[in-house]
């Protein structure tokens, strides 16, 4: 009985907003990003930063952190729980000196750009020292300020004025660009980033452009001028790129996130100066997980932001058969059973299936508390938000 009340009392709720005009508001922007979640605050102890420079994220696995400021590295789960850390200021091995850049492969080892030691060094995902060279100079595996490093199948690319290709110990590939503004040229760029068919995209920060190239060093695209529109730049320091090839870029001078088609077609934008939610200072790296998720080194408010994707394709929750809604449009879908609105049947079902939603569902569409898992904690989190 209590629960038809209640029914009668919601549509009674919805009918004077329909009266009130407001009661259908815009869908949530799909191809839109919403702020998930955020860490950090200045300091040194565990889960603290200082100048967190840059970020990249190992799959669904761990993020690791890379600061400047107190150098070192910092692994976290995704949502934020400080796993371990590993460096120190020095340039003896495994120490590092105004690090820049930091990148995850395939086989979860990570490659730092130790830009003050002119150096690569390599650990394994829980710091374990492994390999490292360079040393400084503008030869064959020599290097001048090296400030972003990407890692592909295979290979890895470190960027200076020039880019150099290496195999994960260290042995030289091949070498491609060098200082200017003409194509293949850079000034000061601080972001590399490779997609699954290692095709390269660079920040070319200083000419306030992306350039992209296929793994043999050929452009193939480039994009970008100063300025605050949609595919202009400010200073991008940070580049990331996801399984289908979409470039998202941390245009730093202008306290946003851009993201891009692989061919260079702006997709979308989100971000402000300031240090809300979802507001930045100075942002200069970014990743992009294997859910979608998008993570910001939001340097200059120290912390990273977390951001996840708002999608419009969603299946029935089984053994339903309607089509989840997002009843107050905000990128999660609360409505499971479809019928309209957010229900006790709605809870009900989330707990029949929570692992048929974990397996066949967007993640951030249903990941209720945020923690980057379907879990009983979604299900508590959509009892208590009836
Ligand atoms: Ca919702
Ligand atoms: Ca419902
Ligand atoms: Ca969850």
């Amino acid at each position: 009985m209590k629960k038809n009340k209640n029914s009668w009392i919601v549509m009674g709720m919805l009918v004077v907003a329909v009266l009130a005009g407001c009661a259908v508001p815009a869908a949530a922007a799909e191809g839109g990003y919403r702020f998930a979640s955020s860490w950090g605050q200045v300091g040194t102890g565990d889960g603290e930063f200082s100048t967190p420079v840059d970020v990249t994220v190992y799959g669904t696995g761990n993020v690791y952190v890379l600061e400047s400021g107190n150098p070192r590295v910092q692994a976290f789960t995704r949502d934020g729980t400080f796993v371990s850390k590993w460096g120190g200021p020095g340039n003896g091995t495994g120490q590092f000196t105004d690090p820049m850049g930091i990148a995850v492969r395939s086989d979860g080892t990570v490659f730092v750009a130790d830009t003050g030691n002119d150096r690569v060094q390599r650990f394994a995902g829980n710091g374990t020292f492994l390999n490292g060279w360079g040393t400084p100079g503008t030869g064959q595996s020599q290097f001048s300020t090296p400030r972003a490093i990407g890692a592909c199948r295979g290979s890895m690319l470190v960027i200076d004025d020039r880019i150099q290709r290496f195999m994960p110990d260290g042995s030289f590939v091949a070498t491609w660009g060098g200082a200017g503004d003409g194509d293949g040229r850079f000034a000061h760029p601080e972001g590399i980033a490779v997609d699954s068919a290692r095709t390269v995209f660079v920040a070319d920060t200083g000419n306030d452009r992306v350039q992209k190239f296929l793994p043999d060093g050929t452009l193939v695209a480039k994009w970008g001028s100063n300025g605050t529109g949609p595919g202009e730049f400010r200073s991008p320091a940070g580049i990331a790129v996801d399984s289908a090839g979409n470039v998202y870029v941390a245009d730093t001078g202008n306290q946003r996130i851009q993201k891009f088609d692989p061919n260079g077609s702006f997709i979308t934008v989100w971000g402000t100066g300031g240090s809300g939610n979802g507001e930045f200072d100075t942002p200069q790296g970014i990743a992009v997980d294997a859910d979608g998720y998008v993570y910001a080194a939001d340097t200059g408010n120290i912390r990273i932001q977390r951001f996840a994707p708002i999608v419009s394709v969603v299946k029935a929750v089984s053994p339903e058969t309607a089509l989840p809604t997002d009843t107050n449009v905000d990128g999660l879908y609360d409505d499971m059973n479809g019928n309209g609105r957010r229900d006790f049947a709605d809870v009900v079902l989330f707990f029949n299936s929570m692992t048929w939603i974990a397996s066949n569902e967007p993640m951030a569409a249903f990941d209720c508390n945020g923690n980057t898992r379907i879990d009983f904690a979604d299900v508590i989190w959509l009892f208590n938000n009836l």
